[in-house]
């Protein structure tokens, strides 16, 4: 995967610093989908003020991972990550129906963020090898993804344990970054 993630990306940034920010609830799949892609070594760090974020650095490309949910008293931090952010990778688990509001809700707050106004949005719609697993027109509906207005977005049925979908996404998303998405 190194070598194919540098050939679909190097043309896309030049030599720019980029940021990609992979988010979503805690057991959407995000560490999972991070290794998979074997991009490069994942660093763990806890900042001071406590949350986790999983940095790998791809060439000037920086992903970065971090929980979404959860304590309200840290997510003004969370801003500290937001400049230079040219997408969002945002997963979702759609066996995990119980929380899909959460994950809806936690998602257009994050998307409301003006200093992520120009990012372009990938979703995906994980563990669908799982049975019960809700599919990419459900999960679209569950996350209201017709609400977003002013930015490219696409949605992505995956398996990140199977491996599944993960680089057709990608790809999408480097042709819309070429292309002066956003
Ligand atoms: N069946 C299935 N399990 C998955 C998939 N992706 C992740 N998992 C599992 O879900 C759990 C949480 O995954 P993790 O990557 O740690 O989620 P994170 O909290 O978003 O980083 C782990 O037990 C993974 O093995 C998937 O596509 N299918
Ligand atoms: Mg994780």
């Amino acid at each position: 995967m190194g070598i194919f993630f540098s050939k679909m990306f190097s043309s896309v940034f030049g030599n720019k610093e980029a940021r990609i920010l992979v988010l979503g609830l805690d057991n959407a799949g995000k560490t999972t989908i991070l290794y998979r892609l074997q991009m490069g070594e994942v660093v763990s760090t806890i900042p001071t003020i406590g949350f986790n974020v999983e940095t790998v650095q791809h060439n000037n490309i920086k992903f970065q991972v971090w929980d979404l949910g959860g304590q309200t008293s840290i997510r003004p931090y969370w801003r500290c990550y937001f400049p230079n952010t040219q997408a969002i990778i945002y997963v979702v688990d759609s066996s995990d129906t119980d929380r899909l509001v959460i994950a809806k809700d936690e998602f257009h707050a994050i998307l409301e963020e003006e200093e992520l106004r120009g990012a372009v949005v990938l979703i995906y719609a994980n563990k669908q090898d799982l049975p019960g697993a809700l599919d990419d027109a459900a999960v679209t509906e569950a996350l209201e993804l017709h609400k977003i207005k002013n930015r490219q977005w696409a949605i992505f049925k995956t398996s990140a344990v199977k491996g599944e979908g993960l680089f057709e996404g990608l790809d999408w998303l480097s042709n819309t970054l070429k292309s002066g998405g956003g």
